[in-house]
């Protein structure tokens, strides 16, 4: 804090020093590598997906999830439906205090459109072990187009901090042959 005023009335027209001038370059020049970064990383990486995005009720959300679940549910597993709908069909999975809602049960090599909501607060749709990363918004339908490529047991984990059951906000997708 300065408590004397500076010495000359015009004191912001001084020459910048040449280290200041270099960092200033230095970080211009690396917020254009970021910026180009994002745009590459969006084709190259595995981690941006291209999704839509739709504005929706979390009541509507739940309708259409509730519909699939009834037409499709195979069988039961801790509690949770598992679901298996036909391949090219639209799947939806909700996220809410505490769980992803329901199982999902999808086939390897085909497509699915996956919608993806909270019917409450902001939740992290987190595909491990595949580190895919979603934020999920109460009023947004985010849709995924997922083409599963290998089998086996992936968990949905809740990344965004919701709760005192957070740590317990753990869903499954099975992918089969
Ligand atoms: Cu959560």
């Amino acid at each position: 804090m300065a408590i004397t005023p500076p010495s000359e009335r015009i004191w912001w027209n001084e020459p910048v020093a040449k280290v200041e001038l270099i960092w200033i370059a230095v970080a211009f020049v690396w917020g254009l590598v970021m910026f180009f970064m994002m745009i590459y990383w969006h084709g190259a990486g595995e981690q941006n997906l291209s999704n839509e995005a739709y504005r929706i009720t979390p009541a509507a959300f739940s309708e259409k999830t509730n519909a699939m679940v009834e037409k499709y549910k195979v069988r039961e597993e801790g509690g949770f439906p598992v679901v298996r709908p036909p391949p090219g069909s639209d799947v939806y999975m909700l996220g809410r205090l505490w769980q992803w809602w329901p199982i999902l049960e999808l086939e390897k090599d085909q497509s699915y459109r996956l919608h993806l909501s909270s019917l409450d607060w902001q939740h992290g749709f987190s595909l491990q072990p595949t580190n895919i990363n979603l934020q999920i918004h109460p009023g947004y339908d985010m849709v995924v187009t997922l083409t599963p490529d290998q089998t086996g047991e992936f968990s949905v984990v809740c990344n965004e901090f919701c709760g005192i059951g957070h740590h317990l906000m753990i869903g499954k997708i099975f992918v089969v042959e």
